[in-house]
Parts: structure tokens; sequence; C-alpha cells
């Protein structure tokens, strides 16, 4: 149980009751007979809010008397979740707060059950960003997160026969409690129009831009409580507006028409959150959206820092910023902008200061998921940044690259920030490697990949500027609140302290041994297994046994994660078993989770497919409840916290070399899960932590990986040389799953062979039915499953995203800690 003494928020349950009580009624404007359990929910989170908003001008207070050098996040992206449970936990007032409610007759469950998910996000980026303000705020670094107030968040899916169809994503119909609306410090974004060059005064050149249209950036906040309430940062997500919308010239020329017009055109800014993970939109609205937030977030620390300072001269002491992938580079140019054109910076000065206050994380290596721009769309809507971006092109190229490769006009052309064609495209990775001083991949594997293979001749230029940071997630979230029991345990046996310093947990593995403490264990995965169970018979309708393998494959959906690997194995098992109705083999329920884009036809085919095949199976009585497929619909941060404690075996099978890290991998091995995964991004240090005795490494190497396709990669080959995979693939052809629609299931074994299989399923297919077997014998030898399952859980620790936050700090951001609340 919580400590009052670690937490200054602490409060007993009837001091909880009574405020709650008091909101019901004062706040909420209702009373117990006839409250909801929405207004209950929201009761509950008004009284949680007095102690957050007290902590928050605590924090505030506290950051701006000593006017200390904080980062600022940006990020298209925040993939929150629900925070009720987060923050009751983080306050230490779970457990009170929790008796309180039972007393007033309501399960906290339910209750939480009430908020929507914030689903600000597609997948990794969008969830590592909210893992990394929980870690800021608990270590007490000063920080701030910006992104974009999006009204829809990432798509609700459903299943219609088997298909994903999108719904859209209303996570603030009824109110969001933990949001507070900043209208004082609402910000301007111009947009479109053109430049004007004038001479001033002084006889310099000056750039006047006259932008066409103007809109409003609303500032949202949103309290980030960390754990044990010292400090509560902010998150702050900005809406965009029609500037004076209501013009009343317009409207009284008989324009109200054309008025609401522009309103619409202003406000679609924030609208919806773009569904493309891996692929760029390349839309004008998504730059708009790009622009827009960086923008305003610009101009807030501009003018937070100019309440202090009547100079730029400490702005690089006070301000760092990490762009989370490309997708805020824009915040660059615009910095540039606004110290030359409206603070009368001279370039040099103002380069210099941008070059020591941006640094960049790389994301993903998969060519199609760099972002270009074309330049006529910069052209129309950021004319004046186009300017400046041609400017540090041509002092880069001529300034850096001609000395470093005195007439080589080859290598300009290779790493010029305009690439040149038949459309001429802005490439914003490479103006981030050429203004930032820091570009950092997110696993080992990967940031060695970014400069071998992403930024080689950046890599020459300047080796110092690249460097590591291995992701992490957060214990609070994906350990303490989503598997209290097994959290529970921990308490008992390293104390209570191992939320704040994970490594402890090695300390766990010396029990790994021990016949009671793997009773223990496993009784804590079996009841969590048995309420994912619950919960798949009350969505589904689908009967799973909780004694079977439950091996979960949850992340987006994407050919280079491979979830038709996956289906491939369960129709090998489902083959097997109808030629041998005895085989022996483990019960399994393979259950996945997973959003497609809209538009990306295989990725929906995957889904249908595996859909279709789990029909067939689930209700085929040979099968004998030996296998059962589950497809989860609507995976999303909450449901991940519902599966990933009951998993018994992680799905972790990319192709090597593409997936940059993965966060998942490290949820499901903190929660006792195996991996069954390739060498590829994370993976690979997870499997140095636990040891190669305790994951199931298979797969060809990023190495084997460009040799094959170097040398020609035939997949049909494998096809025609491996007769069960030739059986496999030609039954998924047939219409045995999709009976009277022959074909309908076509384009997966169409794009294994017609197509290439350029992420080589079919390369790695006997090396992944090998290792399943091994899982499979593995699994019966309980005990050895036991201690395999809690050295993972034990050996992780590396993994938390405190780590990783201090890894940015000593490495690129150098904050001075601050805790506020004593
Ligand atoms: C422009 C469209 C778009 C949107 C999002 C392109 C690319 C992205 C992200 C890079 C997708 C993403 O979430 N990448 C994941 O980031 C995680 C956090 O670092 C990694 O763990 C995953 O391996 C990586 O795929």
């Amino acid at each position: 149980p919580a400590a009052a003494e670690d937490f200054p928020f602490y409060l007993d349950k009837d001091a909880f009751k009574d405020s709650v009580l008091n909101h019901l009624h004062s706040t909420l404007g209702t009373i117990e007979e006839k409250a909801n359990p929405q207004a209950w929910w929201k009761a509950t989170c008004a009284a949680i809010n007095e102690r957050v908003f007290v902590g928050l001008s605590e924090t505030h207070k506290a950051h701006s008397n000593i006017d200390t050098r904080a980062v600022h996040y940006l990020s298209l992206e925040f993939l929150m979740g629900r925070l009720t449970r987060n923050n009751l936990y983080n306050l230490g007032i779970f457990e009170p707060a929790r008796d309180a409610l039972a007393e007033l007759g309501l399960d906290i469950e339910e209750l939480c059950n009430e908020e929507p998910d914030m689903a600000l996000g597609n997948g990794g980026l969008g969830r590592l960003a909210a893992c990394f303000i929980d870690s800021l705020a608990t270590l007490g670094y000063p920080a701030i997160g910006y992104g974009i107030h999006y009204e829809h968040g990432l798509f609700r899916q459903e299943f219609r026969d088997g298909q994903q169809i999108e719904r859209p994503d209303s996570w603030r119909d009824y109110g969001n409690p933990w949001e507070i609306c900043r209208p004082e410090s609402i910000q301007k974004v111009p947009l479109f129009g053109y430049v004007e060059t004038v001479f001033g005064n002084d006889g310099q050149l000056r750039k006047i831009w006259h932008p066409g249209e103007m809109v409003r950036g609303v500032p949202w906040d949103i309290p980030v409580v960390g754990y044990g309430g010292h400090t509560v940062n902010i998150l702050r997500l900005w809406e965009s507006r029609a500037d004076d919308y209501f013009d009343w010239d317009v409207f009284n020329a008989g324009g109200y028409v054309d008025a609401q017009a522009e309103k619409s055109r202003a406000e679609a800014i924030s609208k919806v959150l773009y569904p493309n993970d891996e692929t760029p939109a390349g839309k004008q609205l998504r730059l708009t959206q790009q622009y827009f937030f960086c923008c305003c977030s610009l101009k807030d620390i501009v003018r937070r820092y100019k309440r202090r300072h009547d100079d730029f001269s400490q702005f690089a002491e006070q301000v760092v910023m990490q762009l989370n992938d490309t997708h805020p580079t824009i915040a660059i140019v615009e910095l540039m902008r606004l110290l030359i054109d409206d603070e009368g910076l001279d370039w040099d000065n103002a380069w210099g200061i941008c070059e020591k206050v941006f640094a960049y994380t790389n994301h993903t290596l998969l060519p199609e998921a760099l972002e270009k721009w074309e330049v006529g769309l910069f052209e129309n809507v950021l004319p004046r940044h186009l300017e400046i971006i041609y400017e540090i092109n041509h002092r880069f190229l001529d300034d850096v690259v001609a000395k470093k490769w005195p007439g080589n006009d080859e290598i300009k052309r290779e790493l010029s920030i305009i690439e040149e064609g038949s459309v001429r495209m802005v490439r914003m990775a490479y103006l981030c490697v050429v203004c930032c001083f820091k570009v950092n991949g997110v696993a080992q594997m990967h940031s060695e990949l970014v400069k071998k293979d992403l930024f080689p001749k950046f890599y020459e230029l300047w080796p110092e500027r690249f460097t590591n940071v291995t992701n992490g997630i957060t214990p609070r979230r994906w350990l303490k609140a989503c598997n209290p029991e097994l959290a529970q345990l921990y308490d008992d046996c390293v104390g209570i302290h191992w939320p704040t310093n994970l490594e402890m947990l090695k300390k766990v593995a010396e029990y790994a041994d021990e016949k009671d403490f793997q009773q223990k264990f496993m009784a804590i995965k079996h009841k969590n297994k048995q309420k994912l169970a619950t919960l798949i018979h009350d969505l589904m309708g689908i009967e799973v046994n909780p004694e079977a393998i439950f091996d979960i494959q949850i992340k987006r959906l994407h050919e280079y994660k491979r979830q038709h690997l996956n289906l491939l194995h369960i129709l090998t098992l489902y083959r097997r078993i109808l030629q041998d109705p005895n085989l022996d083999i483990q019960p399994r329920v393979f259950i996945f989770g997973a959003k497609a884009a809209p538009g990306y036809r295989l990725a929906k085919d995957i889904i249908f497919a595996i859909n279709k095949v789990g029909e067939k199976i689930n209700q085929d009585k040979r099968v004998a409840g030996k296998l059962k497929v589950v497809f989860m619909p609507n995976y999303r941060v909450t449901l991940a916290e519902k599966m990933i404690p009951a998993g018994d075996l992680s799905e972790q099978i990319s192709t090597a070399g593409k997936e940059a890290s993965g966060t998942g991998n490290m949820k499901f091995a903190l929660n006792g899960a195996l991996t069954i995964g390739t060498m590829d991004g994370a993976n690979v240090e997870i499997r140095e932590e636990v040891g190669d005795e305790n994951i199931f490494i298979f797969g060809l190497t990023a190495e084997e990986v460009d040799l094959k396709l170097k040398n020609g990669y035939n997949s049909r080959d494998y096809y025609y040389n491996n007769p069960e995979l030739k059986a496999v693939l030609d039954w998924l052809d047939s219409d045995y799953f999709t009976p009277n629609a022959p074909g309908q299931l076509s384009s997966i074994k169409h794009s294994l062979l017609d197509g290439g299989d350029p992420f080589l399923c079919l390369a790695d297919y006997q090396s992944y039915i090998d290792a399943q077997q091994k899982v499979d014998e593995t699994y019966r030898d309980k005990a050895k499953w036991a201690k395999m399952a809690i050295m993972n859980a034990a050996c992780v620790g590396k993994f938390n995203s405190d780590r990783s936050i201090d890894d940015y700090v000593k490495e690129i951001w150098k904050l001075k800690q601050y805790p506020a609340v004593q």
C-alpha cells in the first residue's frame, strides 16, 4: 500500500468519499439517486483533479521561479489511453479511491470503463511519446509535450463479415475532465499568400510574408502526473479555430455563408488524425497540420522565453526541442523565420541558435515512410519557408559538402535537401540531419542502421551527431496499473520501490527456480488469462480455454510485421490436425489485435483472411478445441492493458532490419510472456538481457536479408521445395475458408509469389515453424516455462522509459531535476 510519506497528495478513503460526493453535488449538479455511471466517473475525476491542479500550479511556480532549461517534446501523436487509473496510482490513492467508491456501491473497474480512450496516435511512436512524458514528470524534469488536439483520434475498428470497417472516434463527445482550455495563450498561424522583398532602413534586403489566411490555435492542457505526484507537467494540444470568423463586415455584406465556409476550413486542420503509419499522406492538410502545431508551439516557447529575456543570447540554454520523427521538422524552418523576419536576427545568429536547440529521433528505416513534400505544395502553403529551406540547402551544399568533397557534384545531388526529378521534393529527414545537433535511433541495432544505411554520407560528415537511445515503457501503466496482482507479488518480494527502479526486479530472478514462487507467478498469469477469456467471450461470443497457450500478436497491421506469417503457422497446425486427428500438440489460442490503414489493401485482406480462417477453425469439431483464433476488434491502449498481462507467447516476428524497435515486445516480457521473434529492433537487446535460453529466436538476420535480396530472392523456390508450405498456401487460395467465394483470400498468396514476397515470409517460414515447435515442447514442461517466464519479467528492467529519459537527458537534453511538491 502507498505510504503517505511517499505521496504528498495521499488522502484516506473517507476523505476521498467526501470529495467525490461533494463534486457530485456541486460540480456535476446531481444527486446520488439520479447519477449515472458517467456522472460518478466525472465526480471521481473532479476529486482527483483537486490534487492534480495543486501539483500543476506548484510545478509551474517551481519551474518558472528558477527559470530552468526544459525539453519541448514535439509530436504529432500522443497515444495516452485512459488516465483515471494511472492518475490514481501516480498520486498513491488508488486503494483509498477504490474503497471509497465501493462504499458508495460503485465498482472502480466499471467506473474506469466510462472513460473513452485518448487515441491521438497511430501506434508505437505515439505511445512512446505518452510513456516519455510520464517518465519526465516522474523524474521531476521540466518538460512539455506539444501536439494537436484532434477532434477525432484514430478510427474505431469494427468487423463486418470479417472485413475491417472504420468508424469515427469521438473521445470528447461528453466532455473530458482532464483538459483545461487556456484561451489566454491563443496563437495566430499564418498560411498561404506571398512573399515581398523590400529594402529596410539599414539598406538590407528584408522579406515580408503576406499570408493569405490566418487561423487561431487554442491550447488545451492535459496535466501529466508523475509517479509520487511531486511533479505535474503538461501536455499542450492545439486546436484550430477560424480567426474572427464572425466577421461582421462579411456578415453584413451578405457573406455569412462564406464566413461559415472559412470557419470549417480552418477547423478542419485539427479535425482528424491521419490514420496512416509508415506511408506519408502527401496531402496539403497533413502539411498544414504539421505547420499549425509547430507554429503555435514555437510562438508559445518564444513568448515564455521573452517574459524573462530581452535578447536571444540565452535561448539555447533554456530551450531544447525533440522532434518525434520528421513530422515536426517544419519547426526548424519556422524558428528561422521567427528569428530573422520577426525578431530581426541575422542568418548566422539565427542558424547558430537552431543548430543548438533541435534534436531528431528517427523511428523507421522503411524508405516509403520517409517524408517528402512536393516543392509546389510548400510554394502554395508556406512560401516563405520554402525560401528559407532553399537558403539552408544552398549554404549546406556550398559550405559543408563542397569542402568535404570538392568538385563532386554527384554527392551534392545525393545529399541535397531538395530531391531533383520530374517532381521536385523536400526531403524532411535530410533537413533534420543538417540542422539537428543530435540524431538518434530507437534501439541499438536500429541506430547502427540509421548510420550505415539511411544517412551514411551524413555520418561521414558528422559522426558525433549520431547516437542511440533505446526505447522504453512506463512500468506504472504497463505493470503496476495493468497487472496489479503481479505488482503486489513484486511488492512482497523486493519492496514497493520497483515502479521507479525497475532494475530492482533482477532480485526476482533468484526465485525463478523455487516451486512455490513459480506457482504464485503462474497462478497470477492464469487469473489474467481467465479474465481475458471472459472478455473475449463477452465481446465476441468465442469460448477459449485458459489452460491453452495464449499466443498474442498485437500491433499495427503491416506486411513487414508479418501477421500473415503467423497465419501460415496457424494453417500449418490446422492442416496437421486434419491429417492426424490424434496429433499431440499443446492447445493454443491465437489472439490478434491490429488496425490497418484504411487505404492499405493487402493489410485489410490479411485481417479478413485471419478472420475467415478463424471462423472455420473455431467451429471445426475435428480440431477439438486444440486451436482457437481470435481477432479482437478495435485494438487500442485500453485493450492492450487487458491482453498483455494474459500473454504466454509474444509474437515479434518482423523481417529483420525493418522494425526500428518495437515496444510491445518490452511490455509482454515485463508481464512474463516469452518472446518468439527475429533478430530485429529491441528483440536483440531483450535477448541480451534475458539470455538466449529464455527466448525463441528464429529467421534470417538483417545482413542475411540484405544479401538474399541483393542476390535475387525467389520466393517460389521455397514454395516448390517445401511441400507443407505449398499445401498451406494453396489451401488459403482455395474456397475452403470462403465457401462460394473462391479467390477471396488470393491476394496473400499472390503477394508472396507473384509479388516477390518483399518481406521474406517464405524464406523464414520453416525456421518459424521449427521455433513454434520448440515453444510447444517447452510449454509441456510447466516448471521450465514458469522459470523462463519469471526470468523474462525479472530481467527486462532496462526497458523502462525512465532509463530512456535518463539517456536522453545525459546525451541530448542536459536537464536538471526539479521535483516541485515535497
Ligand atoms: C507519415 C506517416 C507516418 C506516421 C507514423 C510514418 C511513420 C510513422 C511512425 C514512424 C510509425 C511508428 O509508430 N513507428 C514505430 O515507432 C516505435 C517507437 O519508436 C518503434 O518502436 C517501432 O518499431 C516503429 O515502427
